[in-house]
């Protein structure tokens, strides 16, 4: 198996942390986003969308998506769950996890995307460039505030996002908060339940590959 990953950026960062979590034997491919590579015509035939990850599984299958990636590795590695055992897990753990990329993974990209001198002209992924528009910065910053304070009252008096123990939910909403560090947005003190979850789980190895 292949994994086409980039150390900088947040959403190779989900599939790596379950790919630790299942112990998935793995080789990988380091696609430098700075340098442009998920644009070369090389890239452009494992992921025509010249987004990362990939992963590249041994009969040839390609999966450029996050979701895709989890649930292959979900059916492929059940151990440790991380998409729910039973029905209402899995409906809760993907409800989260929806919720979270929405209001939290993409309104980081609205803001970054939008306002970085190194975006200009790529406020969109993929193989055509759209031109930034500073007003989607701004409102990004906004909804990512919004983020914060509805995860910290979903985590009011829980240890985990969506059940009652570490689930991929947890895993978009980690990489979500760390990442918001970039547009200058870390939890707030009177974010203290997003503070005390993202404490408690500092010492999971997956969350430091
Ligand atoms: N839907 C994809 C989104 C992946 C995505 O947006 N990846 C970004 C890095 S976080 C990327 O490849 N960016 C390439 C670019 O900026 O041109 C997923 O979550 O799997």
């Amino acid at each position: 198996m292949i994994f086409y990953d980039c150390l900088t950026a947040p959403s190779p960062r989900r599939a790596r942390i379950l790919l630790h979590e299942k112990q998935v034997p793995h080789d990988v491919v380091n696609i430098d986003l700075r340098k442009g590579e998920q644009l070369s015509d090389e890239y452009k035939a494992i992921s025509p969308s010249c987004t990362v990850p990939a992963l590249k599984l041994d009969d040839g299958t390609v999966l450029t998506e996050n979701a895709g990636i989890a649930a292959y590795l979900e059916s492929a590695f059940p151990t440790p769950p991380m998409l729910g055992v039973t029905d209402s897990e899995k409906g809760l753990i993907a409800n989260w996890n929806a919720r979270i990329e929405f209001e939290g993974l993409y309104a980081i990209a609205e803001a970054l995307r939008n306002s970085s001198p190194m975006m200009k002209g790529r406020a969109m992924t993929g193989a055509n460039n759209y031109d930034q528009i500073p007003e989607l910065a701004k409102r990004g910053l906004q909804r990512v505030n919004v983020f914060f304070d509805a995860l910290n009252e979903r985590l009011e008096g829980r240890d985990f996002v969506a059940i009652d123990q570490f689930s991929n939910a947890d895993v978009t909403a980690v990489v979500a908060v760390d990442f918001a560090h970039i547009i200058k947005i870390d939890p707030q003190p009177h974010h203290e339940n997003v503070i005390r979850w993202r404490k408690n789980l500092a010492s999971r190895p997956s969350l430091s590959v």
